[in-house]
């Protein structure tokens, strides 16, 4: 049994300004304390463990540094601010932690003063720091801006592009690199390498730093000769010690490494950091998952997880079949029959169940790093020269490479399958990782087919037909397991734009796209015990549409009902708006799935009982429309 450590000396800090008063063997205590308080909540409720155990000493030192009531604080992803939600009068509530009404997993404007810029996705940090810093500079304020970036985020475009415009700027701003070589699993990329070297050769780093300690300590008139002279020696050999200054070249004062889980190192080079004009980047170097052995010896450091036993660690549910794992299957199969086909992840291998494509096959398997606009434009190059690329993405992050899904792949007709995991409300995560825009943002893209399969089978069939289509796919999946369709040996692909009936019945059609097609079937099942029967289509192409299909499934019904784990604005049920307003004496349509607002963190079941989305809330609604309550 692990021991839990007990929580004396946290349950006194109810704010920054708490830990400001204590001692530095106070702070040490306190890091455990707060180490023990993460690893205690998430093991009950799941979450972010791995990502928030590495920062302790960093957030610690970051609130005993600055006056984050006045300097502004960005994380980027926002998955390791526990610690920082805890010592900013969160504590109390930390147990609702990913609950619906509870504490949100990430930071969030709304729910604390201290939470400066809400996030979930990768790589805003600098962006949004800079636009805090310039924000400041207008109002002629003084405060600090500290924007916290992980080395997997770091290499991420957006944030070479804002490291290339604060450098130009010049303006003051602190980038805290927080370097674990992890990214989910393993950082990747040449940024990687070049950070490892940054920590492996500190030789020159140590020596500069030493050399402008020694010119601080001279007399004022003096200094600013000596350091301008420092700065000539700096130039001239740091091309010898180290593999080159990428940060300074780009216009930021680079620190450190400094040692991540040391505190009084920390809070020394904070303090010198925060008194440096222009911008600053302090490489820290920390553990992910350190302090707990389970987490430290992960191989993906317990990054995310759900709930689990605090002595024994997850237990991997190896059985589960979920729609990620019919994904990764079954594109191993037919990886095996055609060697075009190759799979690109950005940074998510097993999250999208490519890791299983990666062990196999590894020269056909790419891994971009958090770089999906990146992903998505390589497999369009891949595309001309005659390979079949497969590029998996969650929905939510597939939002960053919408331009690159229009210009070079759409326009171009290339025959790229983008694969969508996590399409539709994801539960705990919330609103930043919910899936729920994809067919929106998918369907006016000429060119494009969009398929969402409704169960394991129909994955298959759509996998089928999309490498052997000659022009752009995307395939959209939600999140877990499917109704328990036995997968196929061959799968038969599906026929471009064909519909299938589940159910029939003479007052209403439901039409929809997905799992949440069996979902409606259970409706209907509800329904005919009321004496209504329904018609259940399972249109699998939301674009193009078996207009067909469609057609005559309507007729003659007095209720025509859309079902979608999707927005509605823009997404299938407008498609099926948009089909029927031109037949004349069209039945009424009702448009269910996910309202026009951002949909909170929470379990599934209760988001979508919120919504409307279980059988029985959409049963009740259609009684109701039929009724015309
Ligand atoms: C745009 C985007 N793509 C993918 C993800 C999924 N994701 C969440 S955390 C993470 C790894 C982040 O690594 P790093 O920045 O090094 O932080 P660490 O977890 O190591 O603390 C990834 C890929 C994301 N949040 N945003």
């Amino acid at each position: 049994m692990v021991p839990r450590p007990p929580f004396a000396l946290l349950d006194t800090i109810d704010s920054p300004a708490d830990l400001k008063a204590l001692s530095l063997p106070e702070l040490h205590t306190l890091a455990q304390e707060i180490r023990g308080f993460v690893i205690d909540t998430v093991c009950e409720h799941g979450g972010h463990l791995g990502p928030s155990l590495g920062v302790v000493e960093l957030t610690i030192a970051l609130h005993y540094v600055y006056d984050f009531t006045r300097d502004r604080l960005v994380w980027d992803v926002g998955h390791q601010c526990y610690p920082h939600k805890i010592i900013t009068g969160r504590r109390g509530r930390f147990s609702t932690l990913r609950q619906f009404g509870g504490v949100s997993g990430f930071p969030k404007r709304e729910e604390s003063s201290f939470d400066h810029f809400g996030v979930g996705h990768a790589g805003t940090s600098v962006s949004a720091g800079l636009g805090m810093a310039l924000a400041r500079d207008a109002a002629e304020e003084g405060y600090s801006v500290v924007s916290v970036v992980g080395d997997g985020a770091a290499a991420a475009g957006m944030v070479f592009e804002a490291l290339n415009h604060a450098g130009d700027l010049g303006t003051d701003l602190t980038v805290v690199l927080n370097d674990n070589a992890w990214s989910i699993s393993k950082s990747v990329g040449a940024m990687a390498e070049y950070l490892n070297r940054l920590i492996t050769t500190p030789a020159y780093n140590r020596l500069r730093s030493e050399l402008w300690r020694i010119m601080g300590m001279l007399p004022r008139n003096s200094k600013a000769r000596a350091r301008k002279l420092a700065h000539l020696f700096q130039a001239s050999v740091k091309n010898l010690l180290v593999p080159g200054t990428m940060f300074e070249e780009l216009g930021f004062r680079y620190i450190g490494p400094v040692a991540g889980h040391n505190l009084s190192s920390l809070i020394r080079t904070l303090k010198y950091v925060r008194s440096l004009p222009g911008p600053v980047l302090v490489h820290v170097v920390t553990e992910k998952g350190k302090g707990y052995a389970l987490a430290e010896c992960d191989d993906q450091k317990l990054h995310g997880v759900a709930p689990f036993d605090r002595d024994t660690g997850p237990t991997p549910d190896a059985g589960a079949m979920t729609f990620t794992r019919v994904f990764s299957t079954t594109l191993v199969d037919m990886a095996r029959q055609d060697r075009r086909i190759v799979a690109i992840t950005a940074a998510m291998p097993s999250g999208t169940g490519l890791d299983a494509f990666a062990l196999e096959f590894p020269g056909r398997f790419f891994d971009v790093g958090i770089a999906e606009p990146h992903a998505v434009t390589l497999a369009a190059g891949m595309a001309t020269g005659g390979l079949r690329p497969v590029v998996a993405i969650y929905s939510t992050f597939m939002q960053r490479a919408f331009d690159q899904v229009i210009h070079d792949v759409c326009l171009q007709n290339l025959p790229v399958v983008l694969v969508m995991d996590r399409g539709g409300l994801v539960g705990e995560d919330g609103p930043t990782h919910h899936g729920a825009f994809d067919l929106s943002y998918l369907r006016p893209i000429p060119n494009l087919v969009i398929v969402a399969p409704s169960d394991e089978a129909e994955l298959q069939r759509a996998l089928a037909f999309a490498l052997a289509y000659s022009g752009p796919v995307a395939i959209r999946y939600p999140r877990g397991k499917g109704p328990g369709v036995p997968l196929e040996e061959r799968p038969e692909p599906l026929r471009l734009g064909t519909a299938r009936v589940l159910r029939e019945g003479p007052d209403v059609a439901i039409v929809g796209v997905g799992p949440i097609v069996h979902d409606a079937l259970s409706a209907a099942a509800l329904l005919a015990a009321r004496g209504i029967q329904a018609t259940v289509v399972d249109c699998r192409f939301v674009k193009p549409m078996d207009e067909e299909a469609i057609r005559s499934a309507i007729d003659g019904v007095r209720l025509v009902v859309t079902v979608e784990d999707n927005a509605l604005p823009g997404g299938f049920g407008s498609a099926i708006d948009q089909l029927l307003a031109v037949l004349p004496g069209r039945p009424p349509v009702l448009n269910i799935g996910i309202p026009d607002a951002f949909i909170p963190h929470g379990a599934l079941s209760t988001l979508r009982d919120r919504i409307g989305l279980t059988p029985e809330r959409m049963a009740a609604t259609i009684e109701d429309a039929l009724a015309g309550r």
